[in-house]
């Protein structure tokens, strides 16, 4: 079964996800004093299966141990998310998301009526949770694969056949659901259904002082003791914890860019007590509101330094460049970039100041699931196409070295970006670069550098999950006897120094200009 694989996504232009096909891999670990901050509400439907590893699934901040076979189906409106239980543990898992009345209509999206889903709605309309046998695992891959293939192809007939598929999987799972349920809470449909409608009602309103445990009771037609009992026995926190956080988050965006008073950012953010607003502020972030904004001030003043010295028409192309590369306008990011060179902004700025910083907002979006990979992908190839107009400038820099290279991004990882940018300023000073490519397994570096005769390996990595494919060329080059005749370098975001010595590489750099000047030392 793949892990591996090209993740597919389809989406309809309107920003309801028509439907996602995704397999992602967990980072963060789980933190009971911050899950609840990181729970994502999400318009759509969700099917999620784990494929490998361990974690924690927390949904409406439940803690549900979860492990390879377990499938979980959530309906739109439900913030969960998956985490890592220990540092140690991985844990990767296949989604598809998708908004049910865009795919079905009629009985199947009445949960009243639950004809096709059977037990996937009817026993408990917000959440399934099920361990798979061996057998119904195969087929929810199966339907998994037709699904992404489907998707990939992109044949004239894909809705109705991917409409064909989600009510199989449904099915199936709707029916195997029915034996072996898990019902992560004991709670009641209508336990359910209340908090479900207090949080939606808490997210859209917390700013509002007025809110109260009370209000959004009476709203809904229960007592206040049994909406907070309710919000216990589903969420795992108390109903007044969960607004707190939220109103302190909003104070920390605020007071990032509001010049207002303390006050009043925490009375605009629903506090009405000074007292009780300082001491949970400080709870929560470890220090005072204005400890906090001095920290950011710094920030915005060496921004504005940076301002004034490139000058406000270098800035604004720079925006433009970074605003386009994330609406994935290649043609445009082009332009802009040929413009900037034209204006005599340097080629590593245009890079940092315009690509880069483009680049790392999609990169913070797509972590926070409010991109998918489509956005992605574009973004990308126009991150692609400036780098290329870059390319011969970035180049010229003055020494021309000699020396063979080979580079690839390491098995199991599709990310090529920094590769590419790597490849680029070794070729600018003068390397010979083989590429490999992405998804290079360890004895294709070690087979390359002995037929071409390299200086260097270059392997980058992008994934936590596949960082570790480095620690198998360094050894292979060992047991092919190669490792005192070429240098192993290693680069990407998630690396580090530490890394590099750990696995017995010889050289890790954090950019690519950086990893073009080792590989000359290194070929000297
Ligand atoms: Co992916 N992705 N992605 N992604 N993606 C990241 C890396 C991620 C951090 C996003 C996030 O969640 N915040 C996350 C990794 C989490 C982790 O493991 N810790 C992630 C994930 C989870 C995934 C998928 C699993 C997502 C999913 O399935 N839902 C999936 C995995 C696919 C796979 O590889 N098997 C996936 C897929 C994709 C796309 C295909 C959609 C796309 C890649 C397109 C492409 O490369 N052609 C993509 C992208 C674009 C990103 C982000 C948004 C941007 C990466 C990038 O190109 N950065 C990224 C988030 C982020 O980084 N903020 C993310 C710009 C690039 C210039 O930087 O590559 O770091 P970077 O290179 C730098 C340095 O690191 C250094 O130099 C470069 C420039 O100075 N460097 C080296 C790089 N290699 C070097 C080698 C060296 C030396 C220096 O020496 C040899």
């Amino acid at each position: 079964m793949g892990e591996k694989r090209e993740i597919l996504t389809l989406k309809k232009g309107s920003d309801i996800t028509n439907i996602e096909c995704s397999i992602f891999s967990c980072e963060r670990l789980y933190d009971p004093a911050k899950a609840i901050s990181k729970l994502k509400k999400h318009p759509a439907f969700d099917i999620c299966f784990v494929v490998a590893g361990s974690g924690i699934h927390c949904i409406l901040n439940q803690e549900i141990p979860c492990k390879k076979g377990d499938i979980c189906i959530v309906s739109p409106n439900v913030p969960h998310e998956y985490f890592l239980a220990e540092s140690t543990d991985s844990l990767t898992v296949r989604r598809i998301r998708f908004d049910i009345n865009d795919w079905f209509s009629g009985e199947v999206t009445d949960s009243s009526k639950p004809k096709y889903a059977y037990g996937v709605f009817s026993t408990n309309r917000i959440m399934s949770y099920a361990t798979l046998n061996s057998y119904m695992e195969e087929r929810v891959y199966k339907l998994f694969d037709y699904i992404e293939a489907e998707a990939l192809e992109q044949k004239s007939e894909w809705r109705e056949l991917i409409g064909g598929y989600l009510t199989n999987l449904l099915v199936s799972i709707g029916r195997y659901i029915n034996s072996a349920i898990k019902n992560v809470s004991f709670a009641s449909d209508s336990e359910w259904e209340a908090v479900s409608a207090a949080i939606a009602i808490i997210r859209q309103e917390y700013t509002d002082s007025a809110l109260t445990l009370d209000s959004i009771a009476s709203r809904l037609y229960v007592s206040k003791s049994q909406l907070s009992r309710f919000f216990g026995k589903v969420t795992g926190v108390n109903f007044s914890d969960y607004l707190q956080k939220l109103r302190i988050n909003k104070v920390t965006k605020l007071l990032r860019k509001d010049g207002g008073s303390i006050q009043s950012i925490a009375n605009s953010c629903g506090f009405r007590s000074m007292a009780a607003f300082y001491k949970l502020f400080y709870a929560e972030t470890g220090m005072t509101p204005n400890e906090y904004r001095n920290q950011n001030t710094l920030a915005s003043d060496a921004d504005e330094y940076k301002r004034l010295l490139m000058g406000e028409k270098i800035m604004s192309i720079m925006s433009e460049i970074s605003e386009n590369l994330q609406r994935g306008k290649a043609k445009i990011v082009k332009e802009l970039v040929q413009q900037a060179i034209d204006e005599g902004v340097k080629p590593a700025d245009i890079l940092e100041q315009g690509l880069l910083h483009g680049m790392g907002i999609i990169g913070e979006k797509f972590k926070n699931n409010e991109i998918y990979v489509p956005e992605v992908l574009v973004a990308a190839r126009a991150m692609n196409m400036g780098s290329q107009i870059l390319k011969p400038y970035l180049a010229a820099d003055g020494v021309v070295a000699t020396g063979k290279v080979c580079i690839g991004t390491v098995q199991g990882d599709l990310h090529d970006i920094g590769k590419n940018l790597v490849k680029m300023m070794m070729e600018g000073k003068g390397l010979e670069v083989i590429d490999l490519g992405t998804d290079v397994a360890p004895e294709t570096f070690v087979k390359t550098a002995i037929e071409e005769n390299c200086n260097v390996i270059c392997c980058s990595a992008l994934l936590t999950t596949t960082m570790n494919v480095m620690g198998e060329v360094v050894k292979q080059a060992e047991a092919a006897g190669i490792r005192d005749k070429v240098k192993i370098m290693v680069g990407g975001a998630p690396l580090t120094d530490e890394f590099c010595a750990q696995i017995g590489a010889d050289c890790y750099t954090s950019d690519a200009a950086s990893a073009a000047d080792a590989a000359v030392a290194f070929c000297k």
